[in-house]
């Protein structure tokens, strides 16, 4: 029998969480069970969560204060069985966290399916093996860029950036995701254009980039604008999966006749994933959902940028999307936001040769302007590869020695 195992944070100031999770547990499922005639019961039986186990954490003085008062806190452990929700993710996450999300103080950390339920979810197209078989590149972190500063530019300003992008030898450029349908950039017309600008550089160059094109407007009509990205001959399609819902990327994913890499952007997520003590956990919704539903890349916050993200929560993200899984191919981390070259040795060392490192700002703002940024990432990475330090690497390589310059060199961990 399939089941989701949903895994809980729980503070509150009564305690007696085993009587918390019996409760979470039949009103998440059969309701008033105890209530019904003794026929019922029985019948609704297999119906009903389970309560796996509830384990007892100790205070904190933090916690408390935090709350005024002292707080009992706890892990709870909660099986539902799979007959009681279709397989889709909405159904899911509003059986084990619906209502349940509303009621105090309670996290989401995790959640695991057992059995058939598996292979209801299609996990990515691609995944790391794939991203790198498209660009043929092994055995080291990709390096992407970000467009800025393209709102309210046409065209042909869209095309240098890109150009020079390029020209800096990264692997994939995405559009800024505040990047929307308008009339200067039109979708089609960076897809179509941009694939111009980067053949040539290919011809030019021999090294392959990849650009992912922002997948936007209302629902509905996704779905014929991704076929649309696709005939046009997009590369990849960047979504801000958490302002539609994991499902809608899921259906993106399920396209046959737009099969495109999808890079998940995390834009909003922090509204479900920043609190220690509600909502949803990032390693759960950035690694294992976005995964699940059929991502080939979730970008999320670095612990080193302007954006931070705890160092052990990221790496564990980073886990749930790198993790074998017989059923899902891996898809890549993208640690994330604020990032310069001088942060690429902690990145390689945390997230390892299967990631990818992506800045914005960390590639524009280099004196030598998007080339130079582009070099200085790439000869960050070599030389974290060969195991030489930043500095020494720096005496070689002129871009990088600006770089580190202007942003300093490898930043004290926290
Ligand atoms: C967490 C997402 C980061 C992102 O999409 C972005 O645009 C970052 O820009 P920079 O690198 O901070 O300039």
């Amino acid at each position: 029998m399939s089941e989701v195992i949903a895994t809980y944070m729980v503070h509150d100031s009564k305690g007696n969480h085993e009587k918390k999770a019996e409760g979470i547990a039949l009103g998440l499922t059969v309701g008033t069970w105890t209530d019904l005639p003794l026929l019922e019961q029985e019948q609704l039986k297999k119906h009903k969560g389970r309560v796996l186990s509830v384990e007892e954490l100790e205070q904190r003085g933090k916690v408390n204060n935090y709350f005024g008062e002292k707080t009992f806190r706890s892990i709870i452990k909660i099986a539902y069985p799979a007959f009681n929700f279709s397989a889709d993710l909405p159904a899911i996450l509003t059986t084990v966290f619906g209502k349940l999300s509303l009621d105090g103080a309670i996290k989401l950390l995790d959640l695991e399916l057992t059995g058939e339920l598996r292979s209801s979810f299609p996990g990515p197209r691609y995944g790391i093996k794939g991203i790198r078989e498209k660009l043929d590149v092994f055995g080291r972190p990709l390096v992407m860029s970000i467009f800025k500063g393209v709102i309210g530019r046409d065209l042909s300003y869209l095309k240098s950036q890109l150009s020079a992008q390029a020209q800096g030898g990264v692997d994939l450029v995405k559009d800024d995701e505040i990047l929307f349908e308008n009339d200067q950039t039109p979708f089609l017309d960076r897809i179509i254009q941009g694939k111009e600008v980067l053949r040539q550089s290919y011809e030019e160059t021999g090294k392959r980039t990849l650009y992912a094109v922002n997948l936007t407007g209302s629902t509905f009509g996704l779905a014929d604008k991704a076929r649309m990205a696709a005939e046009a001959g997009a590369d990849a399609l960047l979504f801000n999966v958490f302002s539609y819902g994991l499902d809608v990327l899921q259906s993106l994913r399920e396209l046959e006749d737009a099969p495109l890499p999808i890079m998940a952007h995390p834009a909003f997520s922090g509204s479900f994933t920043a609190s220690e003590f509600y909502g949803v956990s990032h390693p759960l919704l950035l690694g294992k959902l976005v995964r699940y539903a059929g991502a080939d890349l979730s970008l999320f916050p670095s612990p080193y940028g302007n954006v931070a993200l705890d160092r052990n929560i990221s790496i564990e993200l980073a886990c749930q999307l790198t993790k074998e899984e017989e059923q899902w191919k891996t898809a890549f981390p993208v640690p994330s936001a604020g990032i310069h070259p001088g942060m690429v040795p902690h990145l390689m060392e945390d997230f390892g040769k299967d990631c990818v490192i992506n800045a914005g700002g960390g590639v524009h703002g280099h004196p030598d302007g998007a080339a130079g940024g582009g070099k200085a990432f790439r000869q960050a990475v070599e030389a974290s590869l060969n195991g030489i330090n930043l500095e020494d690497a720096a005496k070689e390589h002129q871009e990088l020695r600006k770089a580190l310059d202007l942003w300093g060199g490898v930043p004290e961990r926290l």
